[in-house]
């Protein structure tokens, strides 16, 4: 059996729940982990109002006794704060008060398909779910699938790799090179670039504007073999290319070299094969981002995400109101100009909940020592050395 992770909760509502289904029990979990993610999703230069209200945290209210998973669901719950202010619009049950209706739908936004498909005349019962604040439930159930890589000796890290047309010239080798990503205003690894992101999201914010971008997540100890050839639904890079764009306002992932291995000849397009008798099998290159034939090589993963510009901006676009049918600006809301750093961490956890996911189909195992047992004795087999 794998992973499932199921969320729910809408951004304004009395909260966020995820549900961990598939984890082995005797997995000790660090809280102030869990809850450090919880709060790198929070930063980055460009978020707005919201993030100086909310002060999330992942409480358990199942499945863990003492710090260690008990093999069941594991339930956690994010409160959202901002509820305080929303009680009568987004109360689960009628409330005496009139509450308007939102009839201005934003271009990008799932607004005014949401109301065709779901039968609604008023938007908020569609952006509410939409909206990213859901990440924060994915970032905490991600929380739980890096516990068992951490486990397992395997670390998941983020940077940003461009904000707007700004590109950063790092290139992290190892874990070790993303020390600090996290003070940096935008997670970013070059200094000089990061510096070009601030001014740019500064500039860009002033004239009402919002601010894409792309972010890079990275893991190392992977074990080969995770993901399958066999199949098109067990390739992993399928299944993680589906994990990362389904991040609100993500519009591209691409693995290693990525699309510029379009335009690279054959010859300098792989990772050739050495051995030796200390090092095994390895690879002096990996344009293939860690990745051939749907499974992990062994070597680091690589992936890019690439996320569109925020669709609510404070320079409304053009909209029709679905109510009278007539040319309208689209809704004007508190937003944030850029999310391009909190989207590496959502990545993170994305990420890091499909690789642990392949580890559960490939070494089953009741218990976490059950799992490590399986993988150790895999990687005796294949002759693989970290
Ligand atoms: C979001 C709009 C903003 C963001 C929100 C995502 O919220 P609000 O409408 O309350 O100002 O702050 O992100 C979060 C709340 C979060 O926790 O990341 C949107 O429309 O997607």
């Amino acid at each position: 059996m794998g992973l499932r992770l199921i969320t729910a909760g809408e951004s304004h509502g009395p909260g966020l729940t995820a549900i961990v289904e598939g984890l082995p029990a005797g997995l000790e979990l660090d809280r102030e982990a869990l809850n450090a993610d919880m709060a790198r999703r929070q930063l980055g230069h460009g978020r707005g109002g919201r993030m100086k209200i909310e002060r999330d945290s992942a409480e358990v209210t199942a499945g863990v006794r003492h710090g260690r998973t008990l093999g069941g669901p594991v339930a956690l719950q994010v409160a959202n704060r901002d509820y305080a202010n929303w009680e009568e619009r987004m109360s689960p049950w009628p409330v005496e008060a009139e509450v308007g209706e939102v009839h201005l739908p934003r271009p990008g936004h799932a607004d005014l398909v949401g109301v065709w498909k779901y039968r609604q005349t008023d938007v908020r019962n569609v952006l509410e779910r939409a909206s990213a604040r859901e990440t924060a439930a994915r970032v905490a159930g991600g929380g739980l699938a890096k516990a068992l890589l951490r486990a397992l000796g395997v670390r998941v890290l983020s940077h940003v790799v461009q904000v707007g047309p700004i590109r950063s010239s790092a290139r992290p080798a190892t874990p070790e090179d993303f020390t600090g990503v996290d003070e940096d205003p935008v997670r970013c690894l070059d200094a000089g670039a990061s510096k070009a992101m601030v001014e740019h999201i500064d500039v860009q914010r002033r004239a009402n504007e919002s601010i894409g971008g792309v972010f890079e997540v990275r893991a190392f100890g992977l074990a080969p073999g995770l993901g399958s050839h066999v199949s098109w639904e067990e390739r992993l890079d399928g299944r993680l290319a589906q994990a990362v764009c389904s991040i609100q306002a993500c519009k591209g992932v691409a693995f290693g070299d990525g699309f510029d291995l379009a335009a690279a000849p054959g010859s300098e397009a792989h990772d050739e094969i050495f051995y030796d008798e200390a090092r095994g099998f390895y690879r002096e290159t990996n344009h293939a981002g860690g990745l051939e034939g749907g499974m992990t090589t062994g070597e680091p993963l690589v992936l890019r995400g690439a996320l569109k510009p925020i669709p609510t901006l404070t320079k409304p676009l053009r909209s029709v109101d679905i109510a009278t049918r007539e040319p309208a600006q689209a809704l004007r809301e508190r937003t944030d100009s850029s999310v391009v750093p909190a989207a590496g961490v959502v990545a993170e956890a994305m990420v890091a909940f499909v690789l642990a996911d392949a580890y559960r189909r490939k070494f089953g195992g009741d218990h976490v020592d059950d799992v490590l047992e399986a993988v150790r004795a895999y990687e005796e087999r294949i002759g693989w050395r970290r």
